[in-house]
């Protein structure tokens, strides 16, 4: 899958936890690891030291992805009719492979998006979870069996395979969310191809690589390399990608829907978020803060579940953000393969640059600058795009920091006067992915499931940590009704059919037969 062009040393972040081999990777389309036929590539730096270059990944076509598309079409033919346990012994040889692998993994995933060691851990376990889950779904598949209305008639539901699925993940989980979409779709019965983000390329290869080591057909998995322009365009607008799912930013997300919508196709869309973390006066204060550090700064920022806003009642506001400053000041920036780091940098140079400009658009809105606020520089600091974590206090619910999605290590806190307006601030925005309550009192945490608009609501947990078996997803501009993860995954990447089997040895007709 790659081959070594060209050996380098790597000087800085210590010379210790560095990789020091330059590779050209490839596309995996129609069974080989090919380059794409433009010839054209596009490189992978980590981007807590850019002078790190991982390695190039090919730039591809849209020729490109109508080769695989073609190649995975006719897979499914087959692989349709491979029976669900069978893929199960896959699954679980693959579930194996990701237990071998996950520390060179990791070690890879921090390597090119940042965050931490023990995070990027997190993200192939998650992978591991979903694979777990595959396996015992592999035998289940459930459909219904319901009484027929007529006499001598059995009545059934059974998942049926859809097609080909053009999957297009993020970098934030550069394994997890691949494995959320293409595991559900091969267990289901479909082929797919998948078009990794720019940023983590290799994530995805290394997924792939394990599939094929763990037995899957090479023809039923396709990777291609590029631009969402050219690849992620043609996987969602070409007519024989048959579901399509997305997750990134919602404005993608809604040029998606136009098009899938238009051409009826079945679409999943997980999208952005603008979760708040509610700290009512009853809380236990060090958890709460504990949280608010974990869910605003863990993977710096840039989860769709990040906490962006702490919502904080009246009484506790004060003590609270005297303890979250002192807590925040203890976390350690650097590059996430070396030891001790907690906090990785910003992924990519773009992303940086959107931080520090939300950063001063929060200033000139009049929120007060509490902690952080800049660029970090310092020794091991200054080839990454590393990042302050950032403190606004005394944010209006109505400042654009209080709005719109940052996706960096900016928390905004608000100060409100109960219960009823922290919902209600809560509420306040266009996004409706995750939300957390730190409370005692087990009536407002109903209250809160009750009332909260998200997806995810947390009861003395963080915004961020939802579980691989449990659906996962948002309302309102967050995504379009579908959920991933869980049994929820499974009824999106299948159809569901109803089948009728009449006994009776006469034709006896529905609801007219049977009321006479
Ligand atoms: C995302 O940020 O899109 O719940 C996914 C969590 C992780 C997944 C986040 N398990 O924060």
């Amino acid at each position: 899958m790659a081959i070594t062009t060209e050996a380098r040393i790597n000087p800085s972040m210590n010379g210790k936890t560095k990789e020091t081999r330059v590779k050209t990777y490839q596309n995996f389309i129609a069974g080989k690891w090919c380059d794409s036929e433009s010839g054209e590539t596009f490189e992978n730096r980590n981007p807590a030291d850019t002078t790190d270059l991982i390695g190039t990944f090919p730039l591809s076509t849209v020729g490109d992805v109508d080769r695989a598309v073609a190649s995975v079409k006719k897979a499914f033919e087959w692989w349709r009719k491979v029976p669900a346990p069978e893929k199960g012994h896959m699954f679980f040889k693959l579930a194996e492979l990701l237990r071998e692998r996950k520390e060179r993994y990791s070690f890879d995933m921090t390597r090119e998006m940042g965050k931490p060691i023990f995070e990027t851990r997190g993200d192939v376990q998650e992978v591991i979870d979903t694979v777990d889950y595959a396996i015992g779904e592999s035998r289940r598949m459930f459909g219904h069996t319901v009484p027929s209305e007529l006499p001598n008639k059995f009545n059934m539901t059974i998942r049926f395979p859809i097609g080909v699925a053009g999957l297009i993940t993020p970098w934030n989980f550069p394994m997890a969310i691949p494995s959320w979409k293409t595991v559900p779709a091969l267990a289901c019965g479909n082929t797919f191809v998948i078009k990794p983000a720019q940023i983590t390329p290799l994530s995805v290869n290394n997924l792939i690589e394990a599939f094929l080591d763990a037995g899957f057909p090479p023809e039923v998995l396709n990777v291609v390399h590029g631009s969402g322009s050219k690849v992620g365009n043609r996987l969602v607008e070409h007519p024989d990608t048959a579901i399509v799912s997305f997750t990134g930013s919602s404005a993608v997300g809604r040029q998606i829907g136009e098009v899938g919508g238009r051409m009826l196709k079945r679409i999943s869309m997980e999208l952005g978020g603008k979760n708040a973390q509610i700290v009512l006066n009853d809380a236990d204060l060090e958890m709460a803060v504990d949280a608010a550090v974990w869910g605003g700064f863990g993977t710096t920022g840039q989860r769709c579940t990040a906490t962006s806003r702490v919502i904080v009642e009246e009484g506790i506001h004060d003590k609270f953000v005297a303890a979250y400053i002192e807590a925040t000041k203890k976390l350690k920036l650097g590059y996430g393969n070396d030891k001790g780091v907690t906090m990785g940098p910003a992924s990519s140079e773009a992303q940086l640059k959107t931080d520090l400009s939300y950063i001063e658009i929060g200033k000139k809105e009049g929120a007060t600058l509490a902690y952080g606020g800049k660029r970090a520089i310092g020794p091991g600091l200054d080839n990454g795009y590393f990042i302050e974590p950032t403190i606004f206090t005394g944010v209006k619910r109505d400042m654009r920091i209080a709005r719109e999605e940052i996706f960096g290590p900016v928390v905004s806190i608000l100060k409100v006067k109960d219960f009823k307006e922290a919902i209600d601030v809560c509420n306040d925005t266009e996004y409706g992915l995750s939300s957390a309550v730190f409370t005692k009192d087990i009536n407002k945490a109903y209250v809160a499931f009750r009332d909260i608009e998200c997806g995810l609501t947390y009861i003395n947990a963080s915004t961020i940590g939802a579980e691989a078996h449990m659906p996962f997803g948002g309302m309102k501009a967050t995504g379009n009704g579908h959920r991933e993860g869980g049994w929820e995954a499974y009824e999106f990447y299948s159809e569901t059919k109803a089948c009728y089997v009449d006994y009776s040895g006469t034709v006896q007709r529905a609801q007219i037969d049977n009321y006479v």
